[in-house]
């Protein structure tokens, strides 16, 4: 894992764990928004292992304001000088013991509001959420994916296990990956702190092992504009 360093200093690097954003009293407010959710639909996946909401600021409108700090802001501006947009939002709850896992991969996908035939876009998805698409690889290297987490989290309950610089190596053919992963290190972030890291970046989550909870709301931002035929499903202008 990379040094620690403040949200006012995160580098241009795959990844950076940065003292909290959100005190206890911000955490428990955001839990309280999220906890407000209506929790039925197509963005809605809950079982035993995992509650997962797509479109979290969608489905949560409260939950923007509350998240927009200073904090957040002047990471954004740091990371996009000239302004971005939120692309993507999933809130991820990993209860206590849960045994869901994540395998090793990219975050290669974006979510559009329509099918388009451009040069560079594809394979395509369509669920009952929506569309996705894989785009050309300078708009994945563009964005940044701050993880902001509403417990303390480490190894035991499902912290993130990443391939440092494995970013830089652009779409990773399934047959490399795991090689790859012999490099791999865990990212234990506490409570009202932010992971950022690029969607490129390999990634991964173990089981839970712990009788804590790993509550997580996964944020997506661009500075880039898609071609004209589409739109970014769920974008939202960033005031800076
Ligand atoms: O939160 C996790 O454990 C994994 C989520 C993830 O990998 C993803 O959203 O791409």
């Amino acid at each position: 894992m990379l040094p620690a360093s403040g949200p006012g200093n995160c580098g241009p690097k795959a990844l950076r764990c940065c003292p909290p954003y959100y005190n206890a009293h911000e955490v428990a407010t955001l839990l309280r928004s999220v906890e407000s959710a209506p929790a039925s639909g197509p963005n809605f996946r809950r079982s035993q292992e995992v509650f997962a909401i797509r479109d979290v600021l969608g489905e949560v409108p409260g939950l923007w304001p509350l998240l927009a700090t200073d904090a957040l802001r002047r990471a954004l501006a740091q990371l996009f000088p000239a302004g971005c947009h939120l692309t993507k939002s999933i809130y991820f709850d990993k209860p206590a013991g849960s045994n869901w896992l994540v395998a090793w991969h990219q975050d290669l996908m974006i979510n559009v509001d329509r099918r388009a035939n451009l040069p560079g876009f594809g394979p395509w998805t369509s669920k009952p959420e929506g569309i996705s698409v894989q785009p050309p690889v300078a708009v994945l290297e563009n964005e940044c994916t701050i993880r902001i987490h509403l417990d303390d989290c480490d190894a035991t309950n499902g912290a993130l296990k990443v391939v440092p610089g494995s970013h830089q190596r652009g779409v990773v053919p399934a047959a490399e990956i795991a090689g790859l992963t012999l490099a791999a290190t865990s990212c234990a972030v506490p409570a009202g702190g932010a992971m950022l890291m690029k969607p490129l970046l390999l990634h991964a989550s173990n089981r839970s092992t712990s009788d804590r909870p790993r509550r997580v709301l996964h944020l997506e931002f661009a500075s880039v504009e898609l071609p004209t035929e589409l739109v970014w499903r769920e974008r939202k202008q960033v005031m800076q």
